[in-house]
């Protein structure tokens, strides 16, 4: 089938801060605030398609912020999007091969653009990217917390909102403990701990005390880019080791699953550089029997409109940390907001991501925006 090519007039990238409704503390440090961009395609009819960048403004998970993402989009990106126009979003990711990295700021214009090409072609995004179900399942991912009593409270609250899967956070000195205490109080909870990297393999028989506790999986325990240390542990501890950080393309999923470095692979849209290569990676985890999940970057609803219409296709078979958007905002940038219900997400029927822009919110959020016209059009 011929289709037609993607005439993109200008891209606006609209910089917004939105506040966090409850700071949220990692391995690393806390975030109390989102700084990012909302991509905005449009094309020659007017059309707006939307990506949301989904880095942070220190590079401390990987190493994007919020500014080399604006200064790879501005400068690299859309400079050779405008010169090489697409018929089909799946072109997007093969151009950006020309570019090293920097997958976040790569997802973030791909995600505008395939929003648009659903928007064209009237379909939900989800349908176009071959997903089946109707309703993702969620669970939600809670911060380091103060005490054990405090991981407690917060857990019974989202319980008690009807989540029903579990993920906490751990660091060295706020783990075996904390977990423990959790699965005596919910000893039936689908618990599972990220680390976020906080350990070495010399904590092997430390981590290996968590096998009493029947998680899920643990989350990165060992280094950012590590695979073949993942591998070592995995092989000591009963508990599935699922990989985060280290995945951010197609090759890392491929070593990865060669190397049995894994059993579950944890797939953010923006880690891994776009819908395409997520799609390909989650064909290939199908392929070789390894179960996904999507997880989360704190996302306003643009970006987790985006991780729930990925979701949709058959391999992610646990909950997703995509929780509602009541979790994170008072307000956030779509209407209707996503909502979770029993720990169910129902996805939209409309074409592209399904949820309308709040232009109001987005006002109200806006630290300033830049307009880039396409010369090439
Ligand atoms: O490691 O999955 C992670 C949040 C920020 C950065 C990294 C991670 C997380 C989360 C929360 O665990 C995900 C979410 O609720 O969006
Ligand atoms: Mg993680």
């Amino acid at each position: 089938m011929v289709e037609g090519i993607m005439r993109i007039e200008k891209v606006i990238l609209h910089r917004l801060n939105m506040e966090l409704k409850t700071p949220f503390t990692t391995s690393f440090g806390t975030i109390h605030n989102k700084d990012f961009f909302i991509v905005e395609a449009i094309d020659e009819e007017g059309r707006s398609g939307f990506g949301e960048s989904v880095a942070f403004s220190a590079p401390w998970y990987t190493e994007e912020t919020t500014e080399t993402v604006f200064h790879m989009i501005r400068n690299f990106l859309l400079p050779l999007l405008f010169k090489n126009p697409v018929q089909h979003p799946d072109e997007v990711s093969v151009l950006f091969r020309a570019i090293r990295r920097n997958p976040m700021a790569k997802a973030s214009v791909e995600g505008a653009w395939w929003d648009l090409y659903a928007k064209k072609k009237e379909q939900p995004l989800a349908k176009l990217l071959g997903g089946k179900k109707k309703e993702i399942e969620v669970g939600v991912s809670v911060g380091v917390q103060v005490s054990v009593g405090a991981m407690l409270e917060q857990i019974e609250a989202y319980l008690t909102q009807g989540y029903r899967r579990v993920k906490v956070k751990i660091k060295s000195g706020k783990d075996i403990e904390i977990i423990q205490k959790i699965r005596e109080v919910f000893p039936e909870l689908q618990l599972m701990a990220d680390a976020n990297s906080a350990y070495t393999l010399q904590d092997a028989n430390h981590l290996k005390k968590l096998d009493a506790f029947s998680l899920l999986m643990i989350e990165q325990p060992l280094g950012y880019n590590d695979f073949a240390e993942h591998a070592e542990l995995q092989k000591k501890l009963a508990t599935p080791i699922c990989l985060d950080e280290s995945i951010a393309s197609f090759h890392d999923a491929e070593q990865a699953i060669k190397l049995n470095a894994c059993q579950v692979i944890n797939l953010k849209i923006g880690r891994v550089g776009g819908l395409t290569e997520a799609r390909k990676i989650h064909d290939l985890a199908v392929s070789k029997g390894i179960p996904l999940w999507c997880g989360g970057m704190l996302e306003a609803g643009i970006g987790r409109a985006h991780s729930l219409a990925i979701s949709s296709l058959d391999g992610f078979v646990y909950p997703g940390d995509t929780s509602g958007s009541d979790r994170y905002w008072k307000k956030d940038l779509i209407k209707p907001e996503v909502t979770a219900e029993y720990g169910v997400v129902k996805l939209p029927e409309e074409p592209g991501i399904g949820f309308a822009i709040d232009r109001e919110q987005l006002e109200k959020v806006l630290i300033n925006r830049v307009t880039i016209l396409n010369s090439h059009l």
